[in-house]
């Protein structure tokens, strides 16, 4: 599939071919040459690249066991008795992939694992090659590329996953749920701020609605340059609410941007972890002698810290793209 480089040139390009004429097996393929990296993923991903641009990505986030899965298969219900066709990415930091009923179970969405409207992958979180920040991007363009025009991304909210959404996703919907240890106040202040649409859901048990007040009063926290966030109550089990936050969503892409530049946002979330990404690497690679002189200088005020890490910075760039080891001279004094 990925190969342009000659052992079957004409059946990877029919396959090419198929995943943009929107064949599942051809997509299902290509998100595996992606997720396992190297010089097949990257020229599959530069193929990718001029077909990509008409998807809109609607980011689930919140802490584990919210419901987000729950949800999710309830949000594309609602979107499939409109007509819309809809995929789901699901990043699992559990377990490897799977296919069929058995994945259909796990994200709980057997309703729709024999649907052609539907398209669903597990992602697992564990062994990517540069970081799963790094590969998401990549499987949203193959997924877009095979025309699916909505793409439902789901991450759990620990750690670095919910910031990925916020690069990733054109809306970023936050879930919460009572009952969830110290609730709201869990929520990290970020995740609030990124939040384009608020869900408490499990409105069926008890406390949902002091959980929703908890949601509302922690908003006043919110910077005021950004529009405040729907916050809409559900029950994915019950299917309530589910038309209240999909008219919620409805309602940021309808006020959303052009599609280029949602791409171009897309591609600069990618660009900028990729960076991270690198400079973390070459970090690593750094003697530690080095690094322990330029602090004992920002130290004794020989050098500031901004000159320490100006210094840093230019000795990751001439280390690029060679992977040497850094040991650049120290600065003169
Ligand atoms: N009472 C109630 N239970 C719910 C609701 N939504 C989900 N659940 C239950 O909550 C549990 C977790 O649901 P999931 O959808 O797997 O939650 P998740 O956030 O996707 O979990 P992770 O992907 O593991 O982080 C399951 O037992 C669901 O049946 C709801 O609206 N009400
Ligand atoms: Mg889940």
């Amino acid at each position: 599939m990925a190969a342009d480089d000659g052992a079957d040139r004409s059946r990877a390009t029919s396959a090419f071919d198929r995943l943009l004429a929107g064949e599942p097996a051809a997509l299902a393929r290509a998100l595996s040459v992606l997720e396992d990296g190297g010089p097949a993923a990257d020229a599959l991903a530069l193929r990718l690249r001029p077909h990509t641009g008409r998807a809109f990505v609607v980011g689930f986030t919140g802490p584990p066991g919210a419901g987000k899965s729950t949800l999710i298969g309830a949000y594309v219900a609602e979107l499939r008795s409109a007509g819309e066709r809809v995929a789901v990415l699901a990043v699992d930091p559990s377990s490897p992939l799977s296919g069929g009923a058995v994945l259909g179970d796990r994200l709980r969405m057997n309703s729709h694992v024999s649907d052609p409207g539907v398209f669903v992958r597990s992602v697992a979180s564990g062994g990517h090659l540069g970081g799963l920040s790094l590969t998401i991007p990549l499987l949203l363009d193959a997924v877009d590329a095979a025309g699916w025009p909505i793409i439902v991304l789901e991450t759990v909210g620990a750690g670095q996953s919910e910031t990925e959404i916020v690069d990733f996703a054109d809306v970023k919907v936050v879930l919460n749920a009572p009952g969830l240890g110290d609730d709201v106040q869990a929520m990290k202040a970020g995740v609030l701020e990124i939040a384009d649409v608020l869900v408490v859901n499990k409105s069926d048990l008890p406390f949902a609605d002091q959980t929703k007040q908890q949601m509302e009063s922690m908003l006043q926290l919110r910077s005021a340059n950004r529009p405040l966030p729907a916050v809409v109550a559900t029950s994915a089990v019950r299917a309530e609410g589910i038309s209240d936050l999909a008219r919620a969503i409805g309602a940021c892409t309808a006020n959303d941007t052009a599609p280029e530049l949602r791409l171009a946002r897309r591609l600069r979330g990618h660009l900028s972890r990729s960076v991270e990404a690198e400079i973390h690497s070459l970090l690593g690679r750094f003697d530690d002698a080095y690094l322990d002189d330029l602090c004992a200088r920002v130290r004794t005020g020989s050098m500031t810290m901004p000159d320490a890490i100006a210094a840093v910075l230019a000795a990751c760039t001439r280390a690029l793209p060679e992977c040497a080891r850094i040991s650049p001279a120290p600065p003169s004094r």
